[in-house]
């Protein structure tokens, strides 16, 4: 089964849970340990990405060992179109819909469909929308941040992306956000959307993650707790209170 298949059939069960591991931030071997205890948490999904990545074989050696221990699927969250591995499963091809710069928006996407052709990678289409306060990825993506209050636009963008025929929308606050998208706007894009709803960024605890998803969120990323103390504690905690 292909990824999106695999998404599509769980969330007709439950919502979901991805975790964000950061190829710049630990070693492969840490990185192969943390999604073995993300999968035994019950994450559903592992994303590889990072504002910050600059090198292919740290990429690579992450995937790597990030396949060798767990048998979730492995998603690319590429912020260019260099430093892909073709030992992940598949690619958010996403285009960060609120940037300034057309090279977010779609002109990475050139040279980077070729690449995803080559090395046999699932795209997945995914309309990227980075709300306030969009930390590292609003400055390097380059973003016209979308005011927390902003409802409408938000709205706009996400039905855009439905309508682009992307199948997926990811509602961004950035990662280490003190605060993730509010409620009300997680509510209406979701209203409006027929497409699953992706949330991320500032959410650190079962609370929020549970508000989230009661706004509407289908799934929920998290990316920084892991990188802290009892993240297996705090992993199961959220999914637990965002599962059916
Ligand atoms: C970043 O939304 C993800 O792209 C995860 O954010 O690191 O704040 O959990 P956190």
């Amino acid at each position: 089964m292909g990824t999106m298949d695999y998404i599509t059939k769980k969330l007709k069960e439950t919502p979901l849970h991805f975790t964000l591991i950061d190829p710049e931030k630990q070693t492969p071997e840490k990185a192969g340990k943390t999604a073995k205890i993300a999968e035994n948490a019950g994450t559903d999904l592992i994303m590889v990405g990072g504002s910050t990545i600059s090198s292919q074989q740290m990429v690579d050696e992450t995937v790597l060992k990030i396949k060798e221990n767990t048998s979730l699927p492995v998603v690319l969250f590429p912020t260019a179109a260099k430093y892909l591995s073709k030992h992940a499963d598949a690619i958010f091809f996403m285009s960060l819909l609120n940037s300034k710069n057309i090279r977010h928006v779609i002109r990475e996407h050139v040279f980077g469909s070729l690449i995803v052709r080559e090395y046999g990678l699932e795209p997945l289409p995914m309309g990227y929308i980075v709300t306030e306060p969009g930390m590292k990825v609003a400055e390097i993506g380059e973003a016209e941040i979308i005011k927390r209050d902003d409802i409408k636009t938000a709205m706009g963008y996400a039905l855009a992306a439905e309508y682009l025929g992307m199948k997926l929308v990811y509602l961004e606050a950035g990662s280490g956000a003190p605060y993730p998208a509010s409620n009300d706007m997680i509510k209406k894009v979701k209203e409006i959307i027929k497409i699953p709803l992706i949330v991320g960024g500032g959410i650190r605890n079962a609370d929020t993650a549970r508000e989230k998803i009661k706004a509407g969120a289908d799934i929920i990323v998290t990316g920084t707790i892991i990188e802290g103390e009892n993240m297996e504690e705090k992993l199961k905690e959220i999914i637990k209170a965002i599962k059916r």
